[in-house]
This record gives C-alpha cells, structure tokens and sequence, in this order.
C-alpha cells in the first residue's frame, strides 16, 4: 500500500493569500474589503447593514458571541444492541466571524462535527459517507477498538465511498472524540474542521450524579487564522507546527457563557493542530478536574492550572456558587499572546436553584495490571526533514513493534527537540510512571490516558496495556503537522 498521492484541495483559496487580518481589519483593511468583492470569493460576505455596522468592531474582540452548544447525534435506528447512526462527511459553510461564513469541512458539515453519546456495553455503529472529493477516514480516539475499525492511517474511504465503523463501547465512560486520520492530511483536515466529540456513559458514572443535560458542556479549543474574505487562514509549519491568532471554541471566537449558580461539568478537548494550552480561571481560583483521556480520575484533583496538549481532554467541574451573580470569569491561556490569551467568559447569572449535589471523594478504583513484559524506548526528534521516531518516518509497510496482547510495556518517550510531542497510542490506554522534569501531577497520574505531552528535552515513561483487541494500530505524535511529516510508527498486538 502506498501513501495516498491525490493532490490536496483546499475548500477556498486560502493559503495562496498574504492578507493579514488582525486588529487593523475594521478600519482601512474593511474598507479594502468592501471595495473589492472579487476579493471575496472564498468566504461569502452576508451584505447586511447591520452586519456592517458589526463589522466596524473587530471580529475577533472576544466575549461577543454566546457559546455555541455542539448538536447531538440523533441515532437513525436503535435494536436491542445497537445504535445505528449515519453521518455525511462533507463541505459546509460556518458562522465564525460576524457578517462572514467560513467555509469548511465538517462531519454533516458542521464544526465542530455532532456530539454522539453512546453507553458502555451498547455498540454504536456510523455509516460514515465521504462526499469529499479525496479520501477520508475516522479514528474514534481513546476508544477501544477493533483494528479494522479504528481509522488506520491507510485504511481510507474512498471519495463517494461510505464505511460502517463498529464501535463496542466496551470500556469505562470517558470523553473521548472522532477525527480524520487519512495520512499526510491530518492537519488540513482537522484544521478545516473534521472533528467531533463522543461521550461515553456508563452506569458507575450514573451513580455518581455528576452534573448532567444542560449541565454537561462538551468545549472544542483550537486556535486558527483567517484571511480577510473569511475563510480559515492556513500556514504550514513543519517545525512548530501551526500557530494561529484566535481562539474558537466550539466555532465562535472566544465566547462567552451565560451560567447559573450551580455546578458544571465541562468537557474539554484541545482539538488544535499543534497549539498547547496552560488554562487558568482567573487568579488562584481553583477547578475540579474530575477526569482525564481515558475516564474518571480515582479522585477528584483541585486544579489551578490545566495544561491541556493537543488532542488531551479534560472533565473539570466548576462551582458557580463560589461567585456572586454579575461575575465575569474569564477561562484564559496564560501560554497565550494577543488573541490566544481569552479562551472564553462565563457569566454568572442569578438562579440556578437549590443544588444539592457535591464531587464525591472517591470516583473509580485503580485496576491491578500485570508487570510490564517489555521496556521500549523511543526517541522523539528531527531528521533528513521530517519529525521521526528511533530515528524512523512512517512507513506503512513495516511493523515497528509487536506487543504481546493482554500484556503491559514501559514506554519511555524520549524528547530530544525543543518541541512539545504530545504522543497518542491508538486502540489502547496507558498510566503515566515517570516524568523527567519533575512529579507527575495527579490530574494525569490518577487516570488511564492515550495521549501525553512530552514537553522539550523530557523524558516520560508510561505503562501500556494492549488489551482487549489484536492487530494493527499506530502510534504517534498529535501535533498534526509532526504526524504529516512523518512521525508515527506502527503497532502490531500479537496473540
Ligand atoms: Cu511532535
């Protein structure tokens, strides 16, 4: 099998453009803009007077918009066993900047793509339709799944080609979420908004009354850029990765929240490219981290600070109670410059009523696992122009290593650049042991994770466990543009 070599086609003429828009846009730069509607053709501009009159503020001032709440899945048939879903992956337009419309692709052509809540124990199934013109795929990240399932690198859905994923749900509840994974595209793909979220319920979770329904707030981070007719701006950096100038989350431009004096649970993924995130809520006001990648913590951890990776999730419970009606918090990336500083505002409101629920101290217990069969080691740097591991790019026709199935191995990911690698297994879960730089925080140490963020010159070391399937997966790291080019090896469990 080889690389797939289709040219690549973005949805607008967005990288051929050098317009920068930033804080200069509603002067002279909007001017420019209304004089010249050829300039438009990639983005539509809604010609409205009052999106005028709003586009003489900044697009990008935050706290403008209410928080978008992402649409749930409707499953378009039940059995006794099986929920049966059917998504279209296809172009869309989306309202991101007042009085534009992005174009891009998304699952049904929204971003971020559909919610889908699924159980433990009940199977999900998703015809997946690729109405694109190249090849696409979908990885259910952090889930446990059969190897021809799990959205391999190579094994792709033709343009016009539909593919039904299986998905057991046979683990513990967890955020976890789906994205394509058609290799060397990954990070236009998800850049242009081929990514979604997915709940995992289960019944221990039930138990524990964990705020529910309107209560439970699943927020998609990612930063990007924008061209002056409204389209996502795309800059490839091989290197660091792509950086963009604003913060959206779940699609508006750091916005705000209406909430009442109660309890929220929010579930947090960093759906960026290659962007790390240090979230704080104002000075020394604490959260509650209540789970991370792979489900919930033992215990519940205060949190003052939250460093979030790309593609790492976090479940943190904020207390609304502990602010008087009228406050403003801002959620903030204290890593962030200029527009990525804001994340998004939370208003508390009068109301909520009597709430009587509190995090209760204990949430899961620990597994026993058996003792590592193997110690790995992988050294994480750059090399002939490409990101690589133990000195190897990707190569879909070799097997980098073959773990024994219902076996534990000590990985030790070794970062000799002064990158971030936030480095992902497919298929399967791990404990964090050992970071070089220091103790591991609890937020990460109490919890199964698939993804971690190996920071510059660190040394990190995990515990995997390859259970329950077989087969081939990958591992890699999920700085997109790092996994383009070509960081990421391949896994085969063996019976
Ligand atoms: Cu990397």
């Amino acid at each position: 099998m080889t690389v797939p070599d289709r040219m690549w086609r973005p949805p607008a003429d967005a990288w051929s453009r050098r317009d920068f828009m930033r804080n200069g846009f509603a002067s002279a730069g909007l001017l420019c803009v209304l004089a010249s509607p050829a300039s438009l053709k990639g983005g539509r501009r809604l010609v409205t007077s009052a999106a005028m009159r709003a586009q003489a503020r900044s697009p990008f001032e935050p706290f403008r918009r209410e928080l978008p709440r992402i649409p749930e899945l409707l499953p378009v048939r039940r059995t006794a066993t099986q929920d049966i879903y059917e998504v279209t992956i296809r172009e869309g337009m989306a309202d991101i900047l007042p009085g534009f419309q992005t174009p891009i692709y998304g699952y049904e052509g929204v971003y971020p793509g559909p919610t889908i809540r699924a159980r433990t124990g009940r199977e999900v199934v998703v015809r997946q339709r690729n109405d694109l013109t190249f090849e696409s795929n979908v990885h259910l990240h952090g889930g446990f799944v059969p190897a021809g399932h799990d959205g391999h690198p190579m094994d792709v859905i033709p343009a016009g080609g539909s593919f039904d994923y299986h998905y057991p749900n046979l683990q513990d509840a967890a955020s976890l979420w789906y994205h394509d994974h058609a290799h060397g595209r990954t990070s236009r793909t998800l850049y242009y908004g081929l990514v979604a979220m997915y709940a995992l319920e289960d019944d221990l979770e039930r138990t524990l009354e964990l705020p529910s329904g309107d209560y439970d707030v699943p927020l998609v981070i990612a930063d990007h850029a924008f061209n002056r007719d409204g389209s996502f701006r795309y800059i490839e950096n091989v290197d660091l990765g792509f950086r963009g100038d604003t913060i959206l989350v779940n699609g508006a431009v750091s916005p705000r929240m209406r909430v009442h004096r109660r309890k929220y649970r929010f579930r947090i993924l960093n759906g960026s490219n290659s962007r790390s995130y240090d979230l704080r809520l104002g000075p020394g006001r604490a959260m509650t981290q209540i789970a991370g990648d792979g489900g919930l913590l033992a215990r519940p951890v205060r949190r003052r600070r939250v460093p979030l990776h790309p593609a790492e999730r976090v479940d943190l419970v904020i207390d609304f109670r502990d602010y008087a009606p009228g406050t403003e918090l801002v959620l903030r990336n204290a890593d962030g410059q200029g527009g990525t500083v804001a994340v998004m505002r939370f208003d508390v409101a009068r109301g909520g009523g009597r709430e009587d629920f509190r995090v209760p101290r204990r949430l899961r217990s620990p597994e026993t696992l058996p003792p590592p069969a193997a110690d790995r080691r992988w050294d994480l740097g750059f090399g002939l122009g490409a990101w690589q591991i133990n000195g190897r790019d990707f190569d879909p026709a070799r097997m980098d290593v073959r773990p024994r199935h219902g076996s534990t191995e000590r990985w030790t990911f070794v970062n000799r650049s002064n990158r971030v690698h936030p480095m992902h297994i497919h298929g399967f879960l791990f404990r964090v042991l050992e970071r070089s730089s220091g103790r591991v925080h609890p937020g990460e140490r109490l919890c199964w994770k698939d993804t971690i963020g190996v920071l510059a010159d660190e040394t990190v070391t995990v515990l995997a466990w390859f259970a329950p399937y077989s087969g081939r997966y990958v591992f890699h790291c999920h700085a997109l543009e790092h996994a383009d080019r070509a960081m990421m090896l391949q896994l085969e469990v063996v019976p």
